[in-house]
This record gives C-alpha cells, sequence and structure tokens, in this order.
C-alpha cells in the first residue's frame, strides 16, 4: 500500500500510453484508473492535478507527479533498476545525450501534436487544413532525418525518446486519412522504426488499434464541427 501506483489515464491518450511503456518496461506493477474527460471529471483527477487537470497522472504512494515527460523522468528515477528490461534507464547517462533526448521529446509534444490537433480540428479544403498538412509532413521529414540510420532513437536500444514518440504510431492512419497522404512515401525508416518497437511487449500491448485512433479522430473532428 504504501508503495502503491496508480496511472489515471483516458484509453487512447498518447501521452498516457507512454506512461504505462514506461512502467512495463521498468517492470512496474500498477493499477490503470481510466478517466472520464467528457463532462465531469472525477474527484480524484481534480484534486491530483488541480492545475491542468489532465490525465495522465501518476499516483505513487499516494503523491501525484503530472505531465506526462516529468512522469517518464519520474519512473526512470524511481525505478532504475529493472532486472529483466533493456535499458535499465530510459535517459541516456551522457548528459549532452540526455539534452538531445529532451529537445525532441519537447519538439514531438509541441510540433507533432499541434500538427495532429489541426489535422482534425480544421475543416478539409480550407487554406488552414491545408497548411496543418504541410507542418505535418515538414514534421514527419524532421523525425525521420533526426532518427538516421538507427534503430531506435535511443541509439541500439529502445529508450526514452522513442517511449515517447512511439504512442503516436497508432494514429499514422489517421494521419494518412486525414491528410492524405502516404506515410511510407514521406518517413519510411520512421515507419519501420514503429514496426520495430511494435516488437516490444510493452508497446504491442499499449498501443490502441489504428483504425480505432481513426474512429476516435473523427468523433473529435464532429464534436468541433470540422466534419
Ligand atoms: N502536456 C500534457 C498533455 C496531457 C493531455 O493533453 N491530456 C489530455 C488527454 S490526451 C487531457 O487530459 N485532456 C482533458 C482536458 O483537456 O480537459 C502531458 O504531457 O501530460
Amino acid at each position: 500500500m504504501a508503495d502503491e501506483v496508480v496511472l489515471l489515464d483516458f484509453w487512447v491518450s498518447p501521452f498516457g500510453q507512454r506512461c504505462r511503456i514506461a512502467l512495463a518496461e521498468k517492470g512496474v506493477e500498477y493499477e490503470y484508473s481510466e478517466q472520464r474527460l467528457a463532462g465531469e471529471k472525477s474527484d480524484l483527477l481534480l484534486r491530483s492535478n488541480p492545475v491542468h487537470k489532465k490525465i495522465p497522472v501518476l499516483l505513487h504512494a499516494g503523491r501525484p507527479v503530472c505531465e506526462s515527460l516529468i512522469i517518464l523522468e519520474y519512473i526512470d528515477e524511481t525505478w532504475p533498476e529493472s532486472e529483466k528490461k533493456s535499458p535499465r534507464r530510459l535517459l541516456p547517462d551522457d548528459p549532452y545525450a540526455r539534452a538531445r533526448a529532451r529537445f525532441w521529446a519537447d519538439y514531438v509534444d509541441k510540433k507533432l501534436f499541434d500538427c495532429q490537433t489541426r489535422l482534425w480540428k480544421l475543416r478539409a479544403g480550407e487554406a488552414s487544413h491545408e497548411q496543418a498538412k504541410r507542418d505535418m509532413v515538414e514534421v514527419l521529414e524532421t523525425l525521420e532525418a533526426e532518427l538516421g540510420e538507427r534503430e531506435f532513437f535511443g541509439g541500439e536500444a529502445f529508450g526514452y525518446l522513442d517511449v515517447v514518440l512511439v504512442p503516436f504510431v497508432a494514429w499514422f492512419h489517421a494521419y494518412e486519412k486525414l491528410g492524405g497522404f502516404a506515410m511510407a512515401e514521406i518517413c519510411p525508416r520512421l515507419v519501420a522504426w514503429g514496426e520495430r518497437c511494435k516488437e516490444k511487449d510493452s508497446v504491442a500491448k499499449t498501443l490502441t488499434d489504428p483504425e480505432k485512433v481513426y474512429e476516435f479522430a473523427l468523433y473529435l473532428k464532429d464534436k468541433f464541427g470540422a466534419k
């Protein structure tokens, strides 16, 4: 009980999924608590994250940790030793490599998520939607270039930046449908990297079925009057 771990989450959230993947990589047992985001939020969520009122929240021994990138670092520092998983640390040991990994994680959250949101929030055919499509292609090409010829963003081993980005692989299908482009043409290495990541149990058991993600994106489109 003193060490109880609970994750407040929402099934399709890439931010929540990265926490689930990190916990699985470390072999940490936890209780998953699905939250209602439309309508009234639970008292537990509002009490645990009174500033942003968002999931994910990691409750460790009753104490909340908010914001997924901060949660990942907390998980990495709290459970550094994981006997069966590799790597033992998600973040690299080298300070410069750590700084770079954090830079790209920030890029994913600022740029990729922004473009994704604009793809479903804006009405197809409008100039702003066309711009969102162009921006998305640029972001994907930039991530493709950063990956280069490496197996993983973490190098030979699946690491922090892989955990940060991999939940978005389940959205690639929705990007293609809503953006009208082929991921394999824009970023073939990123697509192959996504497939490699899915060979890991932690990822395979966490990522949402791409068709369900697309249905969810259509639901959001409808909700925001952009259908
Ligand atoms: N920067 C936050 C983003 C979290 C976030 O956007 N969560 C969404 C679900 S994907 C949420 O809780 N939305 C509810 C709301 O905005 O009211 C993180 O990395 O944890």
